[in-house]
């Protein structure tokens, strides 16, 4: 592999959740010299201030917005000349499972749709360069839903079970085949589920923090008996840096945090986290927990081994659960502001239309 340029990085949905993380760890936590081209759609996952603080210091110098949506070939065009893009990072998505279940056109569209447009225009204008890459971000829900005592390897089969997952899945499928077809230089990462400041709050971690917080009902999925592996976004984003860094061109890596949380057991930890920092007694949140309906196709459990990156790359997560909840609870006590703002507006009425109140 010749050494990679990684001079202009063109960061898609940077203004959503782990891509604005994603473009904080770069500039605050490594020696990156070069820009970052975040672009991204809007959506009402993608909030740009999410970003104000890195746009003051670095914008117009290192730092460059561009709205634009992923599927649109002739504006992505455009901006992969203007700033001679040497590196991909696609965090760009429709990310969350239930809105795929009421909705999935929007996934096949910007998942699939969206990613084969960014790899063609890769193909276009990298022509065989070798110190180029294109990474692609993904989840660990491609490989389906395991039992007790079974893992996610990066040879796992692909299982999706949502529309989510399976676009997802398509999305890989086609990073694949670009590498292997074209020799395009690309590298993917199947992620566990992430938490962390500016995550959107429809997501289960923010979503029962905030509920817990104005003592609204606690609304647990089934038996709440399935398992997620939770990683803090800070560490995911280390890890994306390693690969982009140093990972092997057509090669995929798992990333996890060997974390794995019932949801009922995680949701009252929350209670009795919350409950200390408010001074109240242990139990006085768990009278909001309410079972409700199953989300349909719920995955039981997903667990990922992530030996690769930290054999071959030597990654390390820096955080435990305890530390990233704590600083996680804190950033969405005193970031009211950011909360209210996207809350309103266009998700609202989604919510309204499909959950009724919550
Ligand atoms: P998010 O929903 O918070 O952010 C997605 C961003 O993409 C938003 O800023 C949105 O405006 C933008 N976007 C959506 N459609 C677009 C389009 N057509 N063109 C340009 N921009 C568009 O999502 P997230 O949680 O930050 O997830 C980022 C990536 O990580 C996704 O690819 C997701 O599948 C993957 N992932 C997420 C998790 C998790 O736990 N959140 C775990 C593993 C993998
Ligand atoms: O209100 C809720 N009640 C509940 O019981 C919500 C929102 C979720 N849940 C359950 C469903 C899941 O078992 O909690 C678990 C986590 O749910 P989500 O936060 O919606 O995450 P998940 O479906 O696991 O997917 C996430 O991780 C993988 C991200 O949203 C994806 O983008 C990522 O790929």
């Amino acid at each position: 592999m010749m050494k990679r340029r990684l001079k202009n990085i063109l960061v898609t949905g940077g203004a959503g959740f782990i891509g604005s993380n994603f473009i904080h760890y770069v500039f605050n936590e490594t020696k990156f010299n070069g820009r970052i081209i975040n672009i991204d759609k809007l959506t009402y996952a993608g909030n740009l201030e999410n970003l104000v603080e890195i746009d003051n210091k670095y914008g117009g110098e290192r730092y460059f917005f561009e709205k634009a949506d992923i599927c649109d070939f002739d504006s992505l065009k455009r901006i992969f000349e203007k700033y001679d893009i040497d590196t991909v990072v696609n965090f760009a998505a429709e990310s969350h499972v239930d809105r795929s279940i009421f909705g999935p056109k929007d996934f096949v569209q910007t998942n699939i749709m969206g990613t084969f447009t960014l790899l063609e225009l890769a193909r276009e204008n990298w022509k065989g360069r070798e110190d180029a890459l294109f990474h692609h971000i993904s989840t660990d829900e491609v490989y389906g839903s395991i039992q007790e005592g079974e893992y996610f390897y990066e040879e796992t089969t692909y299982k999706p079970n949502s529309p989510y997952s399976a676009s997802k899945a398509s999305s890989d499928h086609l990073v694949r085949a670009y590498h292997k077809t074209y020799g395009l230089p690309t590298t993917i990462s199947n992620c566990s589920n992430n938490y962390g400041s500016y995550q959107f709050p429809e997501k289960l971690i923010p979503l029962m923090m905030l509920n817990i917080l104005e003592e609204k009902d606690l609304p647990v999925y089934g038996d709440g008996r399935n398992v997620r592996d939770w990683l803090y976004v800070e560490d995911h984003c280390s890890a994306v840096w390693e690969i982009i860094n140093k990972g092997r061109d057509g090669e995929t890596y798992n990333i996890g945090g060997e974390n794995e949380w019932e949801n009922i057991k995680l949701v009252n930890f929350l209670c009795e986290k919350i409950a200390k920092v408010k001074g109240k007694n242990e139990g006085y949140y768990k009278r909001l927990i309410t079972f409700v309906k199953d989300r349909p196709g719920h995955d039981r459990r997903y667990a990922i081994n992530c030996d690769k990156i930290k054999n071959e790359l030597g990654w390390k997560r820096q955080y435990n659960f305890e530390e990233g909840l704590d600083s996680t609870i804190k950033w969405y006590m005193t970031n009211k502001g950011w909360v209210d703002r996207v809350r309103s507006g266009e998700y609202k009425k989604w919510v309204e239309k499909n959950y009724g109140l919550r």
